[in-house]
């Protein structure tokens, strides 16, 4: 009999909730996925994409060997490369003419290497990452306001407080475990919960109250709220003994006019007697706030507000900055961006320069802070920054100016990218590229957004010739001249290295210390239990603040004055602002999740939410195609007309990139305006042009092998067996047959159908009676069951396809809710009609829907809503 093969217990590589994963190996060299009972952040649950990890591993296009110039070469050679172009360089133009951007994804271990091969070994702090993008205001605020980058509270907290308010986190989609822990705990107790965001999102389901203020001005929100916790006598006397700046906070609140969010006075109201009245409030915020040009500011209004009522710290109470990448906490702890040093140390600090000096027995300290990414890539750009390692990111995508930062990375003297996956935007533009080992291959631990350490423990092999991110940094150190200081053997000797460290930035008042792992042996290391820093022999684990105490100087938190944002007058030549965000089941630029065909079921094709005021005035019409422009880029954007959003304040994700579309890179449009304090780009307020693209054909294509870049629009997706593209021209192509078969890559005659009433065409490539490849074209958006045609892909009933639609009793899907089941709103729609009393359970119980991971009950709670409001109106 076969042994059977035990799970291997892991964490998952997506989001900050940083949920436990058991992953068992297969004998075909795939993973079983299932959730970790154990772990205190999900105890067994695992949203969408953390279920479908099995479904993005494979050996297909990932990058397998190191490649010099577009050519497969040797480790030896691209290792010798990297060293000896980056020692060239630093010795004819000095430290600060090269620069690291990494990623909030690396391992803590690969992360700690990074910042000590640039801070201490070359000599700069040129060391960003994208977490400048994402968490870099929430950093900043929380330095002003208690000397130290620390989160106070724990996951628990979302649980015990009776009032949640989620501001600019669309929690639903983007942190799923956080959010169906919230909804079972509002079950239970009644948690009242608060949305504050300009858009409906599919968080909005389970709030009580929805506050649709304009863009930007959450500050005068939490002002008015601050000058209110006043009016009603909240703030405690022995409280305010411990903070500094309460006068002038006050000050800046008290002007801040009512007017100043543009909500209606009943919802204010409404809020602030809310918030006021439950001393167990957790006020979460993300990306909303973050991504501003005053987000600091942002963040410290919020900061304000818990500090005045000294509710901070304490069990249900609390500001909680939910963190977005699965080790955005791991590079913070090991200073990984470039205004920071190591364990949450001072880099102006001289003494503690000196101390980590010491630590590392470095020979060249960085002395002052490194270029913040957005000066960083302007750097690259100006040829001030010559030699550029970029790991675990793609700025090609990410960045704001998206195109641009792109042509500065061509343009560099010499890039060097760290990838597992061999085409991207920014791989494409690498001298040299190093295959990375990747999730499940690697061994390392990440922090989630509670402050909990966690293993990533390797479950397979490492494909091709990739190696662990660290080992290569290592190996570039050694050759660079520094190999005692890079001499580890196993990431469990760096992790022990990096506790020891906070041991003693621990003596120096750092609140990153695990020097209860100083010792951490190998055995250790790998049962490894998650746990919550702190962990020494002074401190162990819990809620920080809570006794008032903080770590500034005099140990008082600092209130700042927080003067609300000047809403700027509307730009004539672009006249709209772009929101932009995530959805549901992808991830970032989609190297990973864009592979299971799983995942984009929900979503295939770059959108943009736009009002109907503004649709009508622009004449676009509902599935037509926008397009978005303004100086810095392009964009061109399937049209989906929707009071979710307010009227000049369209929405586009972020997910797509030059791999998967035409022309969906909504970064190309974010300009680089930044916080002044942290460095964070603005990328949720894009000043944009929007008019109709004048599509002359839009398509529809389905094939069992890649498809072709054809036409003026294009955006592809996976499917279980094989590809699908929508698809649009400017003009009409001479030949649909000779145009199809480009598409497709085929040569044989397909079976065309034409409708000259409607201007329809319609091709299918049947070889051996089964379907391979088939393209729909109408002067119209297509409008066909793409669930249906999917499906007959691969098939031998051919028979209906060129009909577009299910043949006999077949009942069309329509767009996938439950993207685990595959069941669609076509299905579920007519489940509700038909049941007298449909429930959230009564649909699981029926269709399945929902029963999985849960990703997908708030838009089954939404169906069921509207159901009820269409029959009471
Ligand atoms: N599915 C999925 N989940 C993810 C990710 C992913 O790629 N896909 N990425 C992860 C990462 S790295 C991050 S950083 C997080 C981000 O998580 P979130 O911050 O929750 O996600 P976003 O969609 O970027 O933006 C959140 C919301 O901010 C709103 N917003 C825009 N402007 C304003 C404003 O002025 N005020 C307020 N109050 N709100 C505003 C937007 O309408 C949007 O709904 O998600 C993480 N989780
Ligand atoms: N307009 C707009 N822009 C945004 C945002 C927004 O809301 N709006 N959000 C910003 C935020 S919050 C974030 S976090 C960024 C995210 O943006 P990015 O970090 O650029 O996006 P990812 O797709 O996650 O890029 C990760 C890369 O690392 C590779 N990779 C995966 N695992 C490994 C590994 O183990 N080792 C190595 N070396 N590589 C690996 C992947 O294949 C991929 O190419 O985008 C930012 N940009
Ligand atoms: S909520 Fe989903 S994406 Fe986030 S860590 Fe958990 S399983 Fe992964
Ligand atoms: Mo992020």
């Amino acid at each position: 009999m076969q042994q059977a093969i035990s799970p291997i217990r892991t964490t998952c590589p997506y989001c900050g909730v940083g949920c436990g994963v058991l992953a068992t190996p297969l004998p075909d060299g795939g993973l079983a996925i299932k959730g970790d009972p154990d772990h205190p952040a999900n105890k067994g649950r695992l949203c969408v994409k953390g279920a479908a990890l099995g479904e993005t591993l494979g050996l297909k296009g990932r990058l397998l060997d190191p490649m010099i110039h577009g050519k497969r070469s040797g480790w030896d050679q691209a290792l010798d490369l990297v060293a000896s172009r980056f020692r060239e360089t630093i010795a004819a133009h000095g430290p600060d003419s090269v620069a690291f951007y990494v990623s909030g994804q690396l391992l803590t271990e690969d992360y700690y290497v990074a910042n000590k091969l640039m801070k201490g070994f070359i000599g700069s702090a040129n060391i960003d990452t994208n977490s400048r993008l994402c968490m870099a205001s929430s950093v900043a605020g929380h330095k002003r306001a208690f000397g130290t980058d620390t989160v106070p509270g724990l996951y628990e907290d979302l649980e015990c407080a009776d009032t949640v308010v989620l501001v600019g986190s669309n929690l639903a989609w983007c942190h799923p475990i956080l959010y169906q822990r919230l909804a079972a705990a509002k079950e239970e107790r009644g948690t009242r919960i608060v949305v504050v965001d300009p858009r409906r999102t599919a968080t909005c389901d389970i709030a009580d109250l929805h506050l649709t203020l304009d863009a930007g001005t959450d500050a005068a929100l939490f002002n008015i709220l601050l000058a209110e916790i006043e009016r009603r006598g909240l703030i405690d006397d022995d409280v305010a003994r411990g903070l500094d700046g309460m006068e002038q906070a006050l000050g800046a609140a008290r002007e801040t006019k009512a007017a100043a969010t543009g909500l209606p006075q009943p919802d204010l109201t409404r809020f602030l007697d809310i918030w006021t009245e439950s001393e167990r409030v957790v006020t979460v915020y993300s990306q909303g706030i973050n991504q501003s040009d005053s987000g600091t500011d942002k963040v410290n209004a919020i900061l304000n507000c818990h500090l005045a009522t000294g509710r901070i710290g304490r069990p249900g109470m609390g500001p909680f900055s939910v963190t977005g990448q699965p080790n955005a906490m791991g590079g913070r702890e090991v200073g990984g961006l470039a205004n920071m040093l190591a364990c949450h140390l001072d880099i102006e600090n001289a003494d503690h320069r000196d101390a980590v000096r010491r630590f590392w027995n470095a020979p060249r300290m960085a002395e002052k802070p490194g270029l913040k990414a957005v000066d960083m890539f302007r750097a690259v750009e100006d040829g001030r920054i010559k030699a550029l390692w970029i790991m675990g990111t793609n700025p090609a995508v990410s960045m704001p100016e998206a195109e641009r930062v792109a042509r500065a990375i061509k343009g560099c003297d010499f890039t060097v990218v760290s990838d597992i996956v061999a085409d991207t935007d920014t791989t494409r533009l690498a001298d040299v590229l190093l295959p990375a080992t990747g999730w499940a291959e690697k061994d390392g631990t990440v922090t989630n957004s509670e402050r909990r350490i966690s293993r990533q423990r390797r479950a397979l092999p490492a494909p091709g010739r990739a190696r662990d991110d660290w080992r290569i940094m290592a190996d570039v150190a050694g050759r660079m001249g520094w190999r005692d200081a890079f001499a580890w053997e196993t990431p469990a000797q760096i992790f022990a290295e990096h506790a020891a460290l906070s041991g003693i930035a621990g003596t120096l008042g750092s609140d990153f210390d695990i020097s209860g792992y100083r010792d951490a042996s190998g055995q250790d290391y790998d049962l490894m239990s998650p746990f919550l820093w702190p962990q020494s022999p002074a401190r162990r684990g819990g809620r920080f603040f809570g006794d008032g105490r903080f770590h500034t100087p005099s140990g008082r938190a600092r209130m700042v004055a927080v003067a609300p944002a000047i809403l700027r007058p509307v730009d004539l030549a672009a006249p709209f602002t772009l929101n932009t965000g995530r959805v549901r089941d992808h991830w970032h630029t989609m190297t990973r999740t864009g592979r299971a065909a799983r995942l984009s079921r929900h979503i295939a094709e770059p959108f943009l939410e736009i009002h109907p005021r503004d649709a009508a005035r622009l004449q676009l019409s509902p599935a037509s195609l926008a397009q978005v422009e303004n100086a810095q880029g392009r964009c061109i954007l399937r049209v989906l007309v929707t009071d979710r959003v307010a009227p000049g304040h369209p929405f586009a994700p972020i997910h797509w990139s030059g791999e998967s579309s035409s022309a969906g890179r909504v970064s190309a449009l974010v300009s680089e305006l930044a916080d002044p304090i942290s460095g964070q780009p603005a990328s949720k307020s894009a000043k944009v042009n929007i008019r109709a693209f004048r599509a002359v054909h839009y398509g529809f294509a389905v094939s069992r092998s890649a498809i072709s870049q054809v036409g003026d629009y294009w955006a592809f997706a996976r499917l279980p067996k094989g590809w699908q593209a929508e698809l649009a021209w400017a003009g009409t192509p001479r030949d649909w047959a000779a145009e199809a078969a480009a598409l497709f890559g085929l040569d044989c005659e397909p079976v065309v159908m034409r409708d000259s009433h409607h201007g329809t065409i319609r091709l299918a490539f049947i070889q051996d009676g089964v379907l391979q490849a088939a393209l729909f074209v109408s002067p119209e958006p297509v409008a066909l069951s793409r669930s249906h045609i999917a499906e007959a892909l691969g098939s031998s009933e051919t028979a209906d396809i060129l009909a577009g639609r299910p043949g006999g009793d077949r009942q069309d899907e329509g767009a996938v809710v439950c993207a685990c089941l595959g069941i669609g709103a076509n299905r579920i729609s007519r489940f509700i009609a038909t049941e007298q009393a449909a429930t959230l359970d009564r649909i699981g119980d029926a269709l399945g829907a929902g029963t999985n991971c849960g990703s997908c009950r708030p838009e089954l709670r939404r169906m069921l809503a509207e159901a009820v409001a269409a029959e009471t109106l």
